[in-house]
């Protein structure tokens, strides 16, 4: 019989052999054809199923809600300067990608992890969040720089009104809630944030969908994918303001002396 060569890459999201791509074994055409969007590309090439329509529009909406948050923020403030220093798209991108992390834009998986252990040990949240402190671990997915119990993080608020409205379940998202509604007592910087948002809802998602089995949630969280949710959509706000920059041919950025506490 044959003797295949052992190969030296394993490969099962896509495959271009044939006349056309084919993404998880669906043609390029009948995607095309289908009007299928970014969503379904996503949940083909991530999750290597087709998902319900619901899933894909709330992974779609997540890609839009946190495509861009200003200038100010850290990930463009790093591509605006990177930019600013003459360098190419890729570079000006990338730099602005390297700070999502912990703090910044990356705690989604982390929330996601945090959140489904707590409610699956069925933990109260004074318990969940308390247990937390006492090992000196903050909250993935609560808190952030500029929004408060007073001025809420509208893009929250679309997300869970997207999901009240559509996924058969919500319990991790309300669970969710519940934390926040306990750290919203204890500080006014303590709300529910994007990523806590899309990290209890991700978990909903998997769970309600019928689409995933529980090995494959756990899997999926452990490995970590929704902090990609973060990335693929930031890129586009990153890509933005290098354009921008280029357009606008700012000059290199030099932080002002004053700004600066020199001290010994
Ligand atoms: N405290 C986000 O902190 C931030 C606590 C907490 C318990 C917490 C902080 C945090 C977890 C990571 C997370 C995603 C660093 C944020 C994002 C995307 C973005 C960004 C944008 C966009 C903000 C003051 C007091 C201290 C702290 C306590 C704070 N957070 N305690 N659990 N989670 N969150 N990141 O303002 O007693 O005074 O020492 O790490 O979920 O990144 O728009 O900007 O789209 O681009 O620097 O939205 O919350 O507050 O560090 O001065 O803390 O609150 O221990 O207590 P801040 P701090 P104490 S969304």
């Amino acid at each position: 019989g044959k003797v295949r060569a052992p190969t030296h890459i394993i490969s099962t999201i896509s495959d271009d052999r044939g006349e056309e791509p084919c993404y998880a074994g669906v043609p390029m055409s009948s995607i095309v054809e289908q009007g299928l969007g970014v969503g379904d590309v996503i949940s083909l090439l991530w999750f290597k199923r087709s998902l319900p329509r619901y899933c894909t529009k709330f992974i779609e909406i997540c890609i839009m809600l946190c495509a861009d948050h200003g200038p100010c923020v850290s990930g463009a403030h790093n591509t605006i300067v990177t930019a600013r220093a003459g360098k190419d798209l890729v570079s000006s991108l990338v730099s602005g990608l390297l700070t999502i992390g912990p703090r910044f834009g990356g705690a989604i998986d982390d929330a996601a992890r945090y959140f489904k252990d707590a409610y699956d040990r069925g933990l109260t949240p004074y318990e969940f969040v308390e247990g937390m402190k006492k090992k000196g671990i903050r909250v993935p997915g609560i808190g952030h720089r500029i929004k408060r119990g007073d001025n809420r993080d509208k893009r929250v608020e679309l997300l869970q009104l997207f999901a009240r409205t559509n996924f058969p379940s919500v319990k991790y998202m309300e669970y969710a809630v519940q934390v926040e509604t306990y750290t919203l007592s204890k500080a006014n910087n303590l709300v529910l944030n994007v990523d806590g948002a899309i990290g209890s809802l991700f978990l909903d998602l998997l769970a309600g969908s019928g689409m995933f089995t529980k090995q494959e949630i756990d899997e999926i969280v452990e490995i970590g994918y929704l902090n990609g949710l973060f990335v693929l959509a930031r890129s586009i706000g990153l890509i933005g303001h290098t354009f921008d920059q280029k357009r606008l041919k700012q000059p290199l950025y030099r932080h002002p002396w004053e700004d600066v506490l020199y001290t010994k």
